[in-house]
């Protein structure tokens, strides 16, 4: 992920376009809240493969996000998971995941975020995700920090990590099961090496829970942009390093870990075949 450090009127760009994301994540999630039944949700149709699930409540929180959004900045682009993609001319890009976790979201376990980045020319230069089952918030700006945004804000720096043995990995698998069996096999290899692996379900919260050293590192392969956009910078703003398999984090591989033992993680990811 690029560090180019903005000048003063860059920086307040990047907290205006932070504002706004955080005005329409807030009340996306409280959309999901509002609407999300008892029990399990009603799957209305499924995308990538069969197990890949997208709700009514999904598409409502991108229309939302993208009404609120684009009325403000009518000139600005939009890529959404559920496909409502606009060009824009103003060089800047909203990239929404309107419920990330959708299967936690189905099922009712509390880790789904919405999650909102805006680009610049390309550049993630703002971030928010919320975890609306329990208001968690996190927001970043390039070169301004990473923030918990919920209560009064405060700066998140990534706390120093163990020696590669003793890391505590956030992981996932995408929807495509010849993904998940490749996934299945690295994730075999990288087990007996690590502390332990947990898969929570969120990429979102993933990355977030790595800025606030609620787990050591991360690594999934299959990411969309949306997944990781907004959570990838807090992450990197905490003091943590991203990255792809070679070069940066894409759809075949994001990897994350403190700036301390990122280079011998993303060694050990590798050599385990993801
Ligand atoms: C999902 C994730 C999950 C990951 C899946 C998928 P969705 O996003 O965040 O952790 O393993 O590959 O991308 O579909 O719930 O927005």
């Amino acid at each position: 992920m690029t560090t180019s450090a903005p000048g003063a009127a860059g920086l307040a760009d990047h907290w205006a376009l932070l504002g706004l994301a955080v005005e329409a994540g807030r009340e996306a999630a409280q959309l999901v809240r509002d609407r999300r039944p008892h029990g399990r949700v009603e799957v209305a149709a499924t995308k990538s493969s069969d197990t890949d699930p997208v709700t009514e409540i999904d598409r409502a929180s991108e229309s939302l996000i993208r009404d609120r959004l684009l009325t403000l900045r009518p000139d600005d682009g939009f890529v959404g998971e559920e496909d409502l993609t606009v060009e824009g001319t103003s060089g800047v890009e909203w990239v929404v995941d309107p419920i990330d976790g959708t299967v936690n979201f189905v099922y009712g376990i509390p880790a789904y975020a919405v999650s909102i980045a805006a680009r610049r020319d390309g550049e993630v230069v703002a971030g928010f995700v919320v975890n609306v089952a329990d208001r968690r918030e996190w927001g970043a700006v390039l070169g301004g920090g990473a923030h918990r945004l919920d209560g009064t804000r405060r700066p998140i720096v990534a706390p120093d990590p163990p020696a590669v043995s003793g890391l505590l990995v956030a992981t996932g698998f995408g929807y495509d099961p010849e993904v998940r069996a490749a996934q299945g096999r690295s994730v075999a290899q990288l087990l007996p090496q690590v502390r332990d692996i947990r898969r929570m379900g969120a990429a979102a919260l993933d990355l977030c829970a790595l800025a606030d050293g609620s787990v050591d590192a991360y690594v999934e392969r299959g990411l969309a942009i949306w997944d990781h956009a907004a959570a990838g910078l807090v992450a990197t703003e905490a003091g943590c390093v991203l990255s792809g398999l070679d070069g940066s984090p894409d759809q075949r591989l994001v990897m994350g870990a403190h700036a301390a033992v990122a280079e011998e993680f993303f060694a050990l990811v590798r050599a385990c075949d993801f």
